[in-house]
């Protein structure tokens, strides 16, 4: 089994890694960097946030055979051009769920989705995939599941391989993390991640 080191502070996003890579036969770590902070640079483009933590990272990776991801997310709220969009983790710190449902008030189109990059290094290459959830911010916050904005989010239903998906109007704080993991923004930059280093892998050793 490969071992991914996932630098984030995030247990919600570690548990989500694991629960999404563990089948494809990788072992997720945290990778916890003590001592220096890492900066995450004020744009509102995730992937060159994502680059930038990766390259952060990179002197504190435990051995160099491993692989080493950081993931970066955000709520993107239409009726709110976008915000908070790459500011999230600062407006989640300070106005919370609350926060963004007093910005709501008034908006009759409530439209917004989560956006996830996630940048994997893998023997000195930079692997780079994206994630989108379409959904949108409920009328109150439910649920104790999941984390960040999960309690003020509602997943749009999806058609996927002939299957119709739905929480039926639940948050993602509301379900458990399988149900989230069928829509999340994240399982599907995950996913692009290892598909792509499936390809990789397959070129490789033909
Ligand atoms: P890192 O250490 O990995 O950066 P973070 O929590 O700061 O962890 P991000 O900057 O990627 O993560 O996320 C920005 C914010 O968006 C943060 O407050 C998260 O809680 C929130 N967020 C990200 N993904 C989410 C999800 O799947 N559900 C709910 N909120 C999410």
């Amino acid at each position: 089994m490969r071992t991914v080191w996932f630098m984030t502070g995030n247990p919600g996003k570690v548990r989500e890694a694991q629960h999404a890579l563990q089948p494809l036969g990788f072992d997720v770590q945290q990778l916890v960097v003590e001592g220096i902070e890492i900066v995450e640079p004020q744009c509102n483009d995730l992937e060159i946030v994502a680059r930038s933590k990766l390259k952060q990272a990179k002197p504190h990776l435990p051995s160099r055979g491993d692989a080493l991801m950081v993931e970066d997310a955000g709520l993107f709220v239409d009726g709110l051009k976008g915000f908070p969009g790459a500011y999230s983790s600062y407006v989640l710190e300070t106005l919370g769920c609350s926060g963004i449902l007093d910005l709501m008030e008034g908006h009759k189109v409530r439209a917004a989705e989560f956006q996830a990059v996630a940048a994997l290094l893998l023997d000195d290459r930079v692997h780079v995939s994206r994630g989108v959830c379409r959904g949108t911010i409920a009328m109150e916050a439910s649920g104790d599941e999941g984390f960040g904005f999960d309690p003020i989010f509602v997943p749009s239903p999806i058609e996927r391989n002939g299957e119709h998906y739905s929480t039926n109007g639940l948050t993602f704080a509301e379900v458990s993390l399988s149900v989230k993991e069928q829509f999340s923004h994240r399982r599907n930059a995950l996913e692009g991640l290892f598909e792509l280093l499936s390809t990789i892998d397959s070129a490789s050793s033909s």
